[in-house]
């Protein structure tokens, strides 16, 4: 019997392995044959004896039975929400509100806004546990089995460490559009845009359905309850790619708000060479300490901000207004307009609220 654990645990070390250079790396290390001989073996090894399968083992990542609903998980902390900035001078007022409200030296990181689902994600001594969406950012859906299925969100950690992770999950634009060009073949109803196919795809029943669909997920921050050896954002991101989570690379710590600047011009310019969509960057003060003593309004961090991508304009035509009465008697001009996609998404109709 010792022989057989020690070949299982050897078989799922490896292919965790393989499954961090494939779908992390994007770098693999051996053929697609020979890692489908690992899994081949420790499939049937796992079949001979399913009494020895474990939770994180790498073949456990398709749930069998579809839940009737998602349970609510209520979120040890909240997952926050963030201000939005549309302008560099909202930005500048940003920084400095920051240096007003504090003494300290502050350094800012950038990140690029995934557009995609936030979820947050639950490891215990390592292995993945659970796993909701955002909700309302106190409660949100239990959507663990959808969440195993992603290639990309490691089911053990490299260290057996308890944390709270959130992130996330979006679909690569190139594989969505090959999705929704089968979807369209096969006479299905078409995702407007990736942010909806990630999200009609994590609340799938089923996961053999969610496996089915290529999702991925970048992590970007940590519980409270995180190594004491971090300090910063940078070294929190750092500390996640360690445990194996995969991190997008192209965050950058600036020493000072012009960096933050040339940070958003750069990829406000590049945006489209991406193989994912985002709306924005988020702005953070990059020291944890300083972060703490900002604190949070009700809904969001006084420490961080996104800054907002323009958004899409396009030109269509106004074939009727209409006015809505509204619950309080309020009047609503509302425009019918030539369906139009913007942004992603069809636009026919526009309230009329204001002049421009
Ligand atoms: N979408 C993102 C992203 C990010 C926030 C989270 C709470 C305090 C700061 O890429 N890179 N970083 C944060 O940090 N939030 C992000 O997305 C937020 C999460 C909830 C609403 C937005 O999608």
């Amino acid at each position: 019997m010792e022989h057989l654990q020690e070949r299982l645990e050897q078989l799922r070390t490896q292919i965790r392995f393989h499954n961090y250079q494939y779908y992390i790396l994007d770098n693999p290390s051996i053929s697609d044959q020979e890692y489908d001989g690992l899994m081949r073996e420790l499939m049937n090894l796992e079949s001979q004896y399913p009494q020895f399968i474990t939770l994180d083992s790498p073949t456990q990542r398709v749930g069998h039975t579809p839940s009737t609903r998602f349970a609510q998980i209520t979120h040890g902390e909240p997952l926050l929400s963030l201000g939005n900035a549309f302008s560099e001078g909202d930005l500048l007022s940003f920084q400095e509100r920051m240096q007003k409200q504090s003494a300290k030296s502050i350094s800012y990181i950038c990140e690029l806004k995934i557009d995609g689902l936030s979820v947050s994600l639950d490891y215990e001594q390592g292995v993945f546990v659970r796993g909701a969406t955002r909700g309302d950012g106190m409660v949100g859906e239990d959507i663990t089995a959808n969440l195993r299925t992603i290639r990309s969100l490691p089911l053990r950690l490299n260290e057996p460490v308890t944390l709270n992770a959130r992130g996330e999950v979006f679909i690569n634009r190139r594989v969505f559009d090959a999705f929704n060009e089968e979807r369209r073949l096969a006479g299905d109803s078409l995702f407007a845009n990736p942010r909806n196919a990630a999200a009609g795809s994590l609340r799938q029943l089923d996961p053999h359905l969610t496996a089915l669909r290529p999702l991925d997920i970048f992590l970007f921050g940590v519980g409270s309850t995180v190594h004491p050896e971090v300090r910063t954002q940078g070294e929190a991101l750092d500390y996640l790619r360690r445990l194996g989570l995969r991190t997008n690379p192209h965050s950058r710590v600036c020493r000072n708000f012009g960096e933050v600047l040339e940070f958003i011009r750069t990829w406000s310019a590049k945006r489209a060479t991406l193989p994912y969509d985002i709306d924005g960057v988020v702005v953070k003060v990059n020291e944890l300490a300083t972060q703490r003593e900002l604190g949070t309004t009700a809904r969001s961090p006084r420490w961080a901000i996104a800054y907002k991508f323009p958004a899409e304009q396009v030109v269509t035509k106004v074939l009727k207004i209409v006015v809505q009465v509204g619950r309080t008697g309020a009047l609503t001009p509302l425009a019918e307009l030539e369906p139009i996609v913007v942004a992603g998404s069809t636009v026919s109709r526009a309230t009329l609220h204001n002049e421009d």
